[in-house]
C-alpha cells in the first residue's frame, strides 16, 4: 500500500470504493461502466456523468483519462476530485448543473491499475512507469502505453523498441490491454458515423505543463491539422493555463514523441486535446511523489481549467472566433 504518510492517496481497491459509492449515491447522474481488464485482470473503469445518465443522449462528449503511468498517482487523485467535484455540485452549483445538463462526461480513473499497484505494494514506491505485461524472450516487463496508440506508432524516434526501456512501445500498436481496452472504448464512441466526443484531457504528473498535439512533430501544422485546428488547441490551451499557471506548448516543445493517446485522438478520431502535466513544477517539489497533504489544493487548482474545457465542448473552434 502506499506508506502511512501517504494514506490520502488511494489504492485501486480505494478507487473502485469511491466509484461504487458515487454511482451508489448519484444513480441520476452517475453510472459505472467496465470497459475492459488490465493484463493482471483489474477493471478498467469508466465513470459516465450527466443529466439523464442512462440515456444517451445528443450532447458533446468529454474525456477524462488518467493513470497511464504508474507513478503519476496524482492523477488518480485528479479523478476521485472530479467524481465528487461534478456529483456533489450537481444541483447546487449553477455552472456544474449546467454543463451536466448539456453534455456527457467520461471519466477513466485508472488506465493502468497493475502499474499502480505494483509501485506501491512493497510500501516503498517502486518509480514504475509501464503496464504489467510481460515482454517474450526477456525478464523486461511491461510496456510504456503512451507510446503504444495506434497512429503514427513508432515513426520519429519518439519511443523505443527495447523491451527494457522506460518508453517501450509495446511489439505492436494497442499490443498493451489496457491501451485496446480504451481506444475500443473512444472508437465505441462514434455514433451515426461521428465521434461523440470533442475534448480530451489526459493527465499526467509532473512540470505543470498543458500540452496539446501533435508530439511526434516539432511542425505545428500537418496531415489532418490545419491552422485553424492548431490555433484552437492551442488558444484553448492558453485559456485553460491562465486559470492554473500551467505553462501551455505544443507536446513536441516537451519532447519528440510518438505513439502517445494525444496523437491519436486527435489523428485518428479528431478530438481536440491535452495532456496535463500537474504538480510540481520540478523535482523539488517531490517529483513524482509528492506528499499527501497537497492533494487538495492540487486538484482544485484545475478546476476552472475543466470548466473552460467543458465550456467549449460543444463548438471548441469558438475559441478562435469560428463556427465548425
Ligand atoms: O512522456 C510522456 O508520455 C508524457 N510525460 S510524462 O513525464 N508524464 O511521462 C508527455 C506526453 C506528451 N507528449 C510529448 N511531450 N511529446
Ligand atoms: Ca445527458
Ligand atoms: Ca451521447
Ligand atoms: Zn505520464
Amino acid at each position: 500500500d502506499f506508506p502511512p504518510s501517504d494514506s490520502d492517496f488511494h489504492n485501486f481497491d480505494e478507487l473502485t470504493e469511491v466509484v461504487d459509492t458515487t454511482v451508489a449515491d448519484h444513480p441520476d447522474i452517475a453510472k459505472k461502466y467496465v470497459i475492459g481488464s488490465s493484463y493482471r485482470g483489474r477493471d478498467i473503469m469508466a465513470v459516465k456523468i450527466s443529466g439523464n445518465v442512462e440515456t444517451d443522449e445528443d450532447e458533446p462528449e468529454v474525456l477524462f483519462t488518467h493513470s497511464q503511468h504508474a507513478r503519476e498517482h496524482l492523477t488518480v487523485e485528479m479523478a476521485v476530485y472530479l467524481l465528487g467535484l461534478f456529483t456533489d455540485e450537481y444541483g447546487r452549483d449553477r455552472e456544474i448543473t449546467d454543463y451536466l445538463n448539456s453534455r456527457e462526461i467520461w471519466i477513466l480513473p485508472n488506465l493502468n491499475p497493475d502499474g499502480s499497484e505494483y509501485d506501491i505494494v512493497t510500501g516503498s514506491y517502486r518509480h514504475w512507469r509501464k503496464n504489467r505485461q510481460p515482454n517474450p524472450r526477456t525478464s523486461a516487463v511491461g510496456t510504456d502505453m503512451n507510446r503504444n496508440w495506434d497512429y503514427n506508432w513508432g515513426c520519429c524516434g519518439g519511443s523505443s523498441g527495447w523491451p527494457g526501456s522506460q518508453t517501450y512501445r509495446g511489439a505492436s500498436p494497442e499490443s498493451a490491454p489496457e491501451v485496446r481496452a480504451v481506444a475500443d472504448f473512444v472508437r465505441g464512441r462514434i455514433v451515426n458515423g461521428e465521434q461523440q466526443i470533442t475534448v480530451a484531457i489526459d493527465w499526467h504528473t509532473y512540470s505543470e505543463l498543458i500540452l496539446w498535439p501533435y508530439g511526434y512533430t516539432y511542425d505545428e501544422t500537418g496531415p489532418g491539422m490545419t491552422p485553424d485546428d492548431y490555433n484552437t488547441h492551442a488558444e484553448l490551451g492558453r485559456l485553460m493555463a491562465r486559470t492554473n499557471g500551467y505553462t501551455p506548448e505544443q507536446s513536441s516543445d516537451l519532447y519528440i514523441t510518438d505513439g502517445t493517446i494525444n496523437d491519436w485522438l486527435w489523428g485518428e478520431q479528431r478530438i481536440f486535446n491535452y495532456t496535463f502535466e500537474m504538480y510540481p513544477s520540478s523535482q523539488s517539489g517531490g517529483g513524482f511523489y509528492p506528499p499527501d497533504e497537497v492533494i487538495p489544493r492540487e486538484t482544485t487548482r484545475n478546476r476552472e481549467a475543466v470548466m473552460h474545457l467543458l465550456d467549449y465542448a460543444d463548438c471548441p473552434q469558438r475559441v478562435i472566433g469560428k463556427e465548425a
